[in-house]
């Protein structure tokens, strides 16, 4: 399987956020694509190639065009009022405030925030920039007739919606690849998003469309994060009706249930007639994920890439979460052999 890979995610390494009452180092660090990147060296996956630059319109089909001019210079501003640490959100419009948009710097981040996860710092444009074009690269290889791409997108995007960033997200790299492939001719997109935590970006995104159907297995937002999206009533809108499909589960989920709620998806996305699948893969789901409460292991993620693979379609894996940085890689990669074990084109 051909992989896509930039070094520039090194240029994003927020310095920490807020955890149980806590400061501490962030969990969305740049050693979890190192560990990817070796993992698939040491794996003999295939090919690694850097992005193409298909520059910014692609990014503008998913993301507001205020948002995006207000994310790649608030750095700058930034740095123009003297300082020079992480810039971070500490105010947001929720209820009772008015949601206009504000001429200050900090009032335009908590405009274009949900969370205080996602800090901007120097470099943190131009990695997310160069993640988009990774999963854009990954997704054309499959437009141009591969089987399958792996995106190694750092940092990851399924919490960020059109005009807002959370969630260790700046841009949707699932999203976004999905959109490219609707805008080249696909008439459908099924979306598996399979990290640990709900995508309530690529949720919103494509919540009014029938032509990306969204699914995605999670950790219950009565009791995790993102906490106020991911509900199994969240089932589209308008002419996105039944097009959008949450699977929350239990603190503690092991394989068996898991695995159960993937079996419906795939049964969704086979019901759906998909072109093409999209899989925001995330490993955060693994059980020694440090701030995850699901109890996969490595095998299991072998058996996760095999079903993928029995959907029978071309399909792009974009990264999304997984903290747990030494199992990382083998846990990434063994989805992506699982599915080659069980792809015969
Ligand atoms: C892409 C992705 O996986 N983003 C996840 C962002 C999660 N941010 C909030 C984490 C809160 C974890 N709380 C765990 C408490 C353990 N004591
Ligand atoms: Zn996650």
């Amino acid at each position: 399987m051909l992989t896509i890979y930039s070094d520039d995610h090194h240029l994003h390494h927020g310095r920490c956020e807020l955890m149980d009452g806590q400061l501490l180092p962030c969990f969305e660090m740049p050693s979890r694509a190192d560990h990817i990147l070796q993992r698939v060296h040491s794996r003999k996956l295939g090919a690694v190639q850097p992005p193409k630059d298909f520059g910014r319109e692609p990014i503008l089909r998913v993301h507001d065009a205020a948002y995006l001019a207000f994310f790649e210079g608030a750095w700058d501003r930034w740095t123009a009022h003297g300082r020079d640490g992480d810039l971070l959100p500490y105010t947001w419009p929720a209820r009772t405030l008015r949601a206009v948009i504000p001429t200050s710097l900090h009032g335009q981040l908590g405009y274009y925030s949900f969370d205080g996860g996602a800090p901007i710092t120097a470099g943190t444009w131009q990695a997310a920039y160069s993640a988009a074009q990774v999963a854009l690269t990954a997704q054309a290889a499959i437009q141009n007739g591969a089987h399958s791409a792996f995106a190694l997108c750092r940092p990851p995007g399924h919490h960020a919606a059109s005009d807002l960033m959370g969630g260790y997200c700046y841009l949707n790299n699932a999203a976004i690849a999905a959109q490219a492939f609707i805008d080249q001719g696909r008439r459908k997109v099924a979306i598996l998003d399979v990290d640990y935590h709900h995508g309530n970006g690529t949720q919103s995104i494509f919540y009014t469309r029938n032509d990306v159907l969204f699914t995605s297995i999670h950790g219950h937002p009565e009791a995790e994060f993102p906490f106020f999206l991911g509900y199994e009533d969240e089932r589209g809108e308008g002419a996105g009706e039944g097009f959008n499909i949450n699977y929350p589960l239990a603190a503690g989920s092991a394989w068996d249930r898991w695995s159960e709620a993937l079996e419906l998806a795939c049964v969704e996305i086979e019901r759906y007639d998909a072109d093409v699948i999209v899989v925001s893969l995330g490993v955060d789901t693994f059980k020694n994920d440090p701030i995850s409460q699901f109890k996969l292991d490595s095998p299991d993620y072998l058996r996760m890439g095999e079903r993928i693979a029995g959907l029978g379609k071309p399909t792009l894996f974009v990264m999304e979460g997984g903290y747990a940085v030494e199992e990382i890689g083998i846990n990434a990669v063994n989805v992506l052999e699982g599915f080659e074990s069980r792809s015969d084109v």
